[in-house]
This record gives C-alpha cells, structure tokens and sequence, in this order.
C-alpha cells in the first residue's frame, strides 16, 4: 500500500488552517469534452482534489476514465466509492468509507470485506473515513441507496457522538455529506460542533451552490469543502468558489 500522501496534506492542512476544494466528478456525467473542460478549469483555479465515484455509478470503466484525468492534471484524484466496483488502482487514494450515520451492516463492514483483498493487490493509498450523511431536506441517491436514514438536520449532538465513537474506532477522516443535490447543505452549526470535538480532518458536501456557501462551511470549521452538481451546471463557477474557499485560509506566517 502506498504512504499516506495525500491523507497527510489532509492533516497538514487543519493543522494550518489551509482550506482546500474538492470537485466531485462523477464518471457517468463525463464526455471527453466535458472532462477536459473541468479539468481546465480545475487547474486554473488551484482545485485541491478531484473526488471520483458515487453512490451509483453506471460507467464499468471507471479506471480508464481516472488514468484520462491523470493524463491532463497534477491533481490528486481521491476515489469516492459507492460500491466495490467502483475500487481501482489508478487513483491516488481511496476513502474506505463506513456509513457509520446508517445502521446498514452492508455499509458499515459488509462490503469492506469483500473489497479489501482487492484493494491490498493495488498500489493505492487507504484512507479510513468516517462517512455522516445528514438529512439535507430531500431524498437524495445516498440515502435511497444506502438505505440508511440521514442525522437530523438538526441535531449537532449527534453528529457529534457519531464522530467521536468513529474516532475512537480509529477512522481518520470524517466524511459528512448531506447527498448530491441535497436542497440544504449541512447547518454550520453542525459543522462547528464536530469540528471542534474531534481534530480529524473534517470534509463538508452536499448542495453546496455557491461560494458564499462554500466560505461559510470553512468559516464553521469544514477543511475541505466538496461540491459536484453545482459545477456540473456551470463550470465557470470554479474559479470563483476555489477562490471563496482558499480566502478563507489562515495566512501562512514565514
Ligand atoms: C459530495 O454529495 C457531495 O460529498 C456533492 O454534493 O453534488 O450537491 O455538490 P453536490
């Protein structure tokens, strides 16, 4: 397995205070054209990671797609896995995401077993992540899939504990997600509450839209702030919502 790489600019960024942006890409929604578009983009505005994968992805070539993307950037790319299909070497990392919000066993451990033998063959670094999905208003593809109800809104206290137990279990990323497309992001609330009870590197999504939204998820406490669909509709918003995120940033004093 490769060295923690990317799991420690992670690190090394909470600590800092550096705020980074995650463009989720999802393989199904990928003409050559449009990938090479997004990646333009991406590279021009210093995205920090592009996030592969999804709760149902239907492209069966998700490696070739991922080696296309690492033909035109430098940029990390991170696979988001749904499934065990969506497992492959030619990414630089993988989340090894427990549904730990859900009480659906096949999430929680069921499908790592199964994919773990795989993922030790490929020279891949692991990243065991704690994935929270939190109710964001909608039914979103996560939670249908995952068939797994969603953290309340409103309740931080639980996100809290659930992050915690996750820590304690020895995860080192929490994940918390409120669904692609979700019609609220999460509360900056919620976002404080875990941030500052458990010192892992926090990653916020779901239903971000715009980079005043993004800014505040980082000024709440998120290190990374993931957006998908929003990018998808209008990729020139890119430049824009990288430069919301990394303004955020604590300077770096030399
Ligand atoms: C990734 O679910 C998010 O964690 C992405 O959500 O597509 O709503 O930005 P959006």
């Amino acid at each position: 397995m490769k060295d923690k790489i990317i799991y420690q600019s992670l690190v090394d960024g909470r600590q800092a205070g550096q705020k980074k942006l995650a463009v989720l890409l999802d393989p199904d929604n990928g003409s050559e054209a449009v990938v090479q578009r997004l990646v333009y983009l991406a590279v021009k505005a210093k995205v920090d990671y592009f996030f592969v994968g999804g709760s149902l992805v239907t492209n069966a070539t998700i490696g070739n797609w991922i080696q296309h993307i690492k033909t035109l950037c430098n940029i990390p790319v991170i696979i988001f896995p749904g499934s065990v299909f969506q497992v492959s070497p030619q990414a630089d990392a993988l989340f090894f995401l427990s549904l730990v919000s859900g009480r659906n066993p096949e999430l929680l451990i069921g499908q790592h077993v199964i994919a773990a033998p795989l993922i030790r063959q490929m020279n891949i670094e692991v990243m065991p992540t704690a994935y929270m999905l939190i109710d964001g208003g909608v039914p979103t593809t996560v939670s249908y899939i995952s068939n797994s109800t969603p953290i309340p809104a409103d309740k931080p206290q639980i996100a809290v504990c659930t992050a915690m137990a996750a820590d304690m279990l020895g995860m080192r990323i929490i994940y918390m997600d409120s669904g692609s497309g979700a019609q609220k992001p999460i509360s900056d609330a919620m976002i404080t509450a875990v941030s500052q009870n458990i010192n892992l590197p926090l990653i916020v999504g779901g239903g971000i839209r715009t980079p005043k939204q993004a800014a505040l998820s980082c000024q709440a406490g998120a290190d990374v702030v993931v957006v998908g669909n929003a990018l998808e509709k209008d990729p020139t918003l890119m430049l824009e919502l990288a430069a919301a995120v990394h303004e955020c940033s604590l300077p770096i004093i030399k």
